[in-house]
C-alpha cells in the first residue's frame, strides 16, 4: 500500500457555494452576491443566497463528515461576512460563525484546512478597484490577520488562493464568473499579480499571528497535459507542455506556480505575454516567494497530448466516445499520476490534492437512495493513479474530494451535483450517495479498498 500511514482523506466546499445566509447577521455583499443578480449569468437566474443552508445546518453537515469518516474538511471563509467592506470594520457574528464551525469540526476529530480567498471578494473593495487596486494585497493581509488571530489557535493548515487562473481569467478576462468583467490581457495579469503578492501579504501574515505552529500553503489548478501515448516522446512532449505558457490566457500552471513556488515568471510566459505581462517591483518577487510547506493542487482532467515529427507537442484527440461527466469534462485519471508526478519533481513541495472529484446525473431514486456508480469509478480510477505516483516517488500528504455535498457550482447553478451527499434544495434534506458510503471504506482502510473490485455499497 502506498498511501502513507499520516495521509489525509478528506473532502471540500467553500464557503459561498455551500453556506447561503448571503445577507445574515450583518455579512457584506461579495462579487458573487452581485454577479448571480445580473439577468444571464448563472443558469436559470440562480445564486447563493440559500445555496446548502450551511450557514445554519453545519453542525448536522459536520456530523454527515464524521458518519463518512473524513480526516479533513476543507473549508473557505466569506471575507465578506467576517469584513462587510472587506476592509475596516469587522462583524463579530461572521466572525463567530467559523469559530463554531472550526470548533465543531474538532469535536469530530476532523481537521479544518481553512482557505482564505475562493472566489467571494468583497464587494465594496471591488467597487474600490478590486484586485486592480495597488493596496489590494494590504487589504488580503489585514483580512488575513482577523482570521489568524481568531482562529489559530485552533487552526493549524491554511491556504491562501484558490484557482487565481480561474477568479482572475473566468471573472476578470471571460466575463462569466463574478465580477463578470472583460479586461484587455494588461489589466488582466496586473491584477493577477497583486492577488500573487497578496498570497505573499497572507503566508507573511499567518507565520507572524499564528498562535501555534502551522502549515501554510496555496491551491492553484494543476493544467497538466497528458501524454497520448507511453511512448517517450509524447511524454516528454506532454511534460513540456505541462510547464509551458503556451498561448495568452491564464489557463496554464507555471505562470501562477513559478512566482510563488520559484521566485519567478517563467520566461515563456513573459516572452508570450510580451508587453501585457505586468511590472515587477524590486520587493515583489520576494514577497511572492514565501516558504511554503504544502502545494495544494485542484486536479480534474488533462488534455492529451502527442509529440510531433520535431518533438514538439500537439493536441491529440479524446478517444471517439470517450467518457464525459455531467459537466462534460473528460474522464483523464492519469491526471493524479503525472501531475503530482511532475510537480513534486519541479517544485520538491509536499503536495495535497485539494481539489478532485466529478459532476454526476444524480437523484434520489425509488427505492430512497441515490446510486452513484459512475462517481465511485472515476474516484476509484483517480486514486490509483494517485496511489501509483505515491508509489513512485511523489511526496502526497492528502486528497480532499470535491465536493463534500452538491452545491451552487457557479454559472452552472445547482445544476451540476459534485457532492459525496446529494442535497434536496427545496427540503434541504441530506442523503448519502453510494459514493459516500465507498469513500468511508477507503478512509478506513487507508486506501486498501481500492483494490477490492466489486465493492458492493452498504
Ligand atoms: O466548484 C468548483 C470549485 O469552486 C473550484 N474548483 C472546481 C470546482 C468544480 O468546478
Amino acid at each position: 500500500m502506498a498511501f502513507p500511514r499520516d495521509f489525509t482523506w478528506g473532502a471540500a466546499a467553500a464557503a459561498y457555494q455551500v453556506e447561503g445566509a448571503a445577507f445574515e447577521d450583518g455579512k457584506g455583499p461579495s462579487t458573487w452576491d452581485m454577479f448571480c443578480r445580473k439577468p444571464g449569468t448563472v443558469w436559470e437566474g440562480q445564486n447563493g443566497d440559500v445555496a446548502c443552508d450551511h450557514y445554519h445546518r453545519y453542525a448536522e453537515d459536520v456530523a454527515i463528515m464524521r458518519q463518512i469518516g473524513l480526516q479533513g474538511y476543507r473549508l473557505s471563509i466569506a471575507w465578506a461576512r467576517v469584513l462587510p467592506e472587506g476592509a475596516g470594520r469587522v462583524n463579530p457574528r461572521g466572525l463567530e460563525f467559523y469559530d463554531r464551525l472550526v470548533d465543531a469540526l474538532l469535536a469530530a476529530n476532523i481537521q479544518p484546512y481553512v482557505t482564505l480567498f475562493h472566489w467571494d471578494y468583497p464587494y465594496e473593495l471591488y467597487c474600490r478597484g478590486g484586485w486592480l487596486n495597488p493596496d489590494s494585497p494590504e487589504w488580503f493581509a489585514d483580512y488575513t490577520r482577523v482570521i489568524v488571530d481568531k482562529l489559530s489557535d485552533r487552526v493549524t493548515h491554511w491556504m491562501t488562493l484558490n484557482e487565481p487562473q480561474c477568479f482572475i481569467g473566468t471573472g476578470h478576462s471571460l466575463g462569466i464568473h463574478a465580477p463578470g468583467d472583460k479586461l484587455g490581457l494588461k489589466e488582466v495579469l496586473r491584477a493577477g499579480h497583486h492577488a500573487l503578492l497578496a498570497h505573499g501579504r497572507a503566508v507573511q501574515t499567518i507565520r507572524a499571528c499564528t498562535k501555534q505552529p502551522c502549515k501554510v500553503g496555496y491551491a492553484p489548478v494543476g493544467v497538466v497535459r497528458l501524454p497520448a501515448s507511453d511512448s517517450p516522446e509524447d511524454i516528454a512532449a506532454a511534460r513540456a507542455a505541462t510547464f509551458a505558457v503556451s498561448d495568452r490566457t491564464t489557463w496554464n500552471s507555471t505562470w501562477w506556480m513559478d512566482p510563488v513556488l520559484l521566485g519567478q515568471y517563467p520566461e515563456d510566459g513573459l516572452r508570450q505575454y510580451g508587453a501585457d505581462a505586468p511590472s515587477v517591483g524590486p520587493q515583489d518577487m520576494a514577497i511572492i516567494h514565501q516558504p511554503l510547506d504544502f502545494f495544494g493542487c485542484n486536479l480534474y482532467n488533462g488534455e492529451l497530448v502527442r509529440a510531433n515529427a520535431q518533438g514538439q507537442p500537439e493536441p491529440a484527440s479524446y478517444p471517439l466516445g470517450g467518457p464525459l461527466t455531467a459537466f462534460h469534462w473528460t474522464v483523464t485519471p492519469e491526471v493524479l499520476y503525472w501531475g503530482p508526478k511532475w510537480f513534486w519533481e519541479r517544485y520538491r513541495l509536499p503536495i495535497m490534492i485539494t481539489e478532485n472529484g466529478m459532476a454526476n446525473t444524480d437523484w434520489i431514486m425509488l427505492d430512497g437512495r441515490v446510486h452513484d456508480p459512475q462517481r465511485i469509478d472515476f474516484l476509484r480510477r483517480y486514486l490509483l493513479q494517485l496511489e501509483r505516483a505515491i508509489a513512485e516517488g511523489a511526496s502526497v500528504q492528502s486528497y480532499f474530494q470535491w465536493s463534500i455535498m452538491d452545491n451552487f457550482e457557479w454559472a452552472e447553478g445547482y445544476k451540476q451535483r459534485f457532492g459525496l451527499v446529494f442535497v434536496d434544495y427545496p427540503t434541504q434534506q441530506r442523503v448519502l450517495k453510494d459514493s459516500a458510503y465507498w469513500y468511508r471504506e477507503v478512509i478506513a482502510t487507508n486506501g486498501e479498498a481500492l483494490h477490492r473490485d466489486a465493492y458492493a455499497p452498504a
